[in-house]
């Protein structure tokens, strides 16, 4: 059994997070794969067991079960020595890139790109809302990179790994990734990481095909 164990699917973008996460910092680690779109994390059964919250990911390591990716991340970030913050100035700037992250991009980012490039729904007055709101989240990010190459110090951290959570995913949203040249740019940078793969590379989707 692998020393770090994700409970993921390739679909989720906050599993990818920790997947990038634990891939780039060269982790022994391994898959535990979701039967998300069958309810599995609905179920009562999951959520006394792994997380009463009824999210993935969860990370088990050493006997114990973490869940939210903003702290899976940061206890990564402490255990393995990589990617964490030099000093307390930079902790806190990583903490309100995370924070930002789940409140404001990832969260309207994720639920438009699941209504519309996974079930596609096509375009609705909720799908317009959220792409807005994801739109103006990507357009906060967009200017904070025109000035640097990461977004905490010259360098990746796990601040970088959340904001990148649906990066690369393919399918549609309806954004048009050629009015944020930055945040392109970054992508292209994140993805020269050595050992750097995509989400479906690092999990197995969970949607069945077609
Ligand atoms: N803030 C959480 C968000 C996790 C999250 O929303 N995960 C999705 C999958 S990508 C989920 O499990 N959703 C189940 C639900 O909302 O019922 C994190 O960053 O870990």
């Amino acid at each position: 059994m692998a020393e770090f164990r994700l409970h993921g699917f390739g679909e989720s973008g906050n599993a990818y997070k920790v997947a990038l996460m634990l891939q780039l910092s060269g982790a022994d680690w391994e898959v535990v794969p979701v039967d998300f779109f069958n309810g599995v994390t609905r179920s009562a059964e999951w959520r006394a067991s792994l997380n009463a919250q009824g999210e993935v990911p969860i990370l088990e390591h050493h006997g114990e079960a973490l869940t939210q990716s903003g702290v899976i991340l940061d206890y990564l970030a402490e255990v393995l020595g990589k990617f964490g913050a030099e000093d307390a100035r930079e902790r806190r700037e990583i903490w309100r890139w995370i924070l930002f992250d789940n409140h404001k991009f990832t969260s309207y980012f994720a639920t438009l790109r699941f209504l519309f490039g996974l079930q596609k729904s096509g375009d609705t007055p909720v799908t317009e809302f959220l792409r807005g709101r994801a739109r103006s989240a990507r357009f906060v990010l967009e200017q904070h990179l025109a000035t640097r190459s990461f977004v905490v110090g010259d360098r990746p951290t796990i601040a970088d790994f959340s904001l990148a959570g649906y990066a690369f995913y393919p399918e549609p949203t309806g954004i048009d990734d050629a009015e944020f040249p930055h945040i392109e740019a970054w992508k292209g940078r994140i993805r020269s990481l050595p050992g750097w793969k995509g989400p479906y590379e690092l999990m197995p989707a969970s949607m069945p095909k077609g």
